[in-house]
């Protein structure tokens, strides 16, 4: 996955492979006994030949033949994986710090045009590597619940991402507000900035990712707001942790509770179902008759037929109601 990872262009077969790969990890991880034959791979869900295969020789030899022809250089791969562990350091930037030389984290610390995020991602590494349990997503979830009630009791706010899914520990928090009946983006944009303002002087978020900023146009039509940054709950040895809120119209909750809560594969299945029924589903909710042209274009964006709830989406498309847990695509 690496390999392909590092080589991958958008859309390309490179860009397929990773998300194949991607999906059979996850089904092996999942796994509570050892896959000791290439016929016992074979029977795991989302391994198909070619990988159970791969997985066969390395249980006879310890290796992969493929890789030796791909010319596959463990250096580079292993650099680059390193560096796009930074937050907001992407394929790109990995494969053009390796061409320069650099090779460790310390090499790129010294670099003089780091973006502000990488700056960020640097600084809180070790932190941020860290998964979160689920016990501490929820301490950081009242957080701000408790400053969006505090600015307005009616405020919803939900703990979406890996969290919501049911997993028992997480990557980041990724938390949804919004208000009943509330869409247009003046009022969102307030509620935002009031719940950052509470936080920040709470010494709750302590560095800033992406700050929403204001702009006329968003007074009379709904408007999604995100915030990134890092948080830290109050106490000694708190570790610091990413965190994503978002607030979005109340029209559009539904469509973005589907897409937060993920998982992206399950995402992308939903997309590419709607797609198939002359639909479009986005986090704003879900189009009807979207015509398309060649190599599936959409022509026009359709019509908004649903997006309040998770279940209005799911009904309009004609499929069974997927809990959050079942999400695990
Ligand atoms: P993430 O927080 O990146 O993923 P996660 O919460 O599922 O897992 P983790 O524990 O590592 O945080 O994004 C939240 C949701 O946003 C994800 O579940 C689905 C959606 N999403 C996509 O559909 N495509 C993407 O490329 C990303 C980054 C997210
Ligand atoms: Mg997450």
């Amino acid at each position: 996955m690496d390999h392909y990872e590092t080589s991958k262009v958008k859309g390309s077969n490179e860009h397929f492979k990773v998300i194949n790969y991607r999906k059979a990890i996850t089904a092996i991880r999942a796994l509570d006994y050892e896959i000791k034959s290439e016929e016992m791979a074979l029977k795991i869900p989302r391994v198909g030949k070619k990988l159970a295969q791969k997985i066969g020789e390395c249980i006879s030899f310890g290796r992969i033949k493929k890789l030796d022809h791909l010319n596959w250089d463990q250096e580079k791969s292993k650099t680059e994986t390193l560096f796009r562990s930074v937050y907001g350091v992407g394929s790109e930037m990995a494969t053009a710090w390796y061409k320069d030389g650099l090779r460790t984290l310390d090499d790129v610390r010294a670099l003089p045009n780091l973006t502000k995020n990488q700056i960020s991602g640097l600084r809180f590494y070790d932190d941020l590597l860290l998964r979160i349990p689920r016990s501490e997503v929820e301490q950081i979830g009242k957080v701000v619940e408790a400053a969006a009630h505090k600015l307005h009791p009616e405020i919803q706010s939900q703990v979406t991402g890996s969290y919501r899914r049911g997993k028992p520990d997480c990557g980041d928090i990724d938390i949804v507000v919004a208000r009943p009946n509330i869409d247009n983006g003046d009022e969102l944009f307030m509620i935002m900035d009031h719940i950052l303002k509470d936080l920040i002087n709470q010494g709750f978020l302590v560095d800033h990712l992406s700050l929403p900023t204001w702009e006329d146009s968003y007074a009379t039509r709904p408007k999604h707001f995100k915030y990134m940054g890092i948080c830290k709950l109050p106490g000694e040895n708190q570790i610091h942790r990413h965190i994503d809120i978002l607030v979005v119209p109340w029209m559009h909750l539904g469509a973005v509770l589907i897409y937060f809560t993920g998982n992206d594969i399950c995402n992308r299945s939903m997309r590419l179902l709607a797609s198939n029924r002359g639909m479009r589903l986005s986090d704003k909710g879900l189009f009807d008759n979207v015509m398309r042209g060649k190599i599936r274009k959409k022509v026009n964006e359709g019509r908004w037929v649903a997006g309040r709830t998770e279940r209005e989406i799911f009904d309009y498309l004609k499929i069974k109601y997927l809990e959050p847990y079942e999400r695990e695509c």
